[in-house]
C-alpha cells in the first residue's frame, strides 16, 4: 500500500460544484491495489475541509465515504459490497444532486452520500492512491 496516499491528479474547480455537475474517473485497479481515493476539497492544510472523500479499499473489501472538517475526519459511511476488483478497469461517476453526491460505478448507482458541506465551497478535485488513472473529466 505504499502508494495509497499519492495524489496522481488535481483539477481546480474555482466555482465549486453545483447540481448536475458530473465528474468521471476512469482507470484500472492494479493487481496489488490497497486503496485509492477521490477527494473534493474546499481547503487544504492542517484545517483542511473535504466535502467528499470517496475511498475504495481493496484491502478491506469496502468503500468508505466521509468528509473532513477543520482537519478532522467526520463519520464514515459505507456502500454495500465493493464494486471494484483488482486487475479490472473501472468507470466512476460522481454526480452532484440537490441533496448529495451520487456515486455510479459502471452501470449501477452504488451510493448516495448526503451533503454535509455545501458543494459550492469545493475548489479542487484530487484523485490518487493505488490506481492506474486513465482519465478524469469534469462535465
Ligand atoms: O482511517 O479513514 C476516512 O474516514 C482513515 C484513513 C484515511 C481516510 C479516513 O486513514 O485515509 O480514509 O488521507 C488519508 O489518510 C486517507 C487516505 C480511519
Amino acid at each position: 500500500m505504499a502508494g495509497s496516499s499519492v495524489v496522481l491528479h488535481k483539477s481546480p474547480l474555482p466555482e465549486g460544484v453545483r447540481v448536475g455537475n458530473v465528474m468521471r474517473i476512469r482507470g484500472v485497479v492494479p493487481d496489488n491495489a490497497g486503496r485509492f481515493f477521490v477527494n473534493l476539497l474546499c481547503s487544504e492544510g492542517p484545517e483542511a475541509e473535504y466535502a467528499l472523500h470517496f475511498n475504495p479499499r481493496l484491502d478491506r473489501s469496502e468503500v468508505v465515504f466521509n468528509t473532513m472538517e477543520q482537519g478532522r475526519w467526520g463519520r464514515e459511511e459505507r456502500g454495500q459490497g465493493i464494486p471494484f476488483q483488482r486487475g479490472q478497469p473501472f468507470d466512476v461517476l460522481i454526480i452532484t444532486t440537490e441533496d448529495g453526491f451520487k456515486a455510479v460505478v459502471g452501470d449501477s448507482e452504488y451510493y448516495h452520500f448526503r451533503h454535509r458541506i455545501p458543494p459550492a465551497n469545493v475548489r479542487l478535485l484530487e484523485v490518487g492512491g493505488d490506481l492506474q488513472l486513465d482519465s478524469v473529466k469534469v462535465f
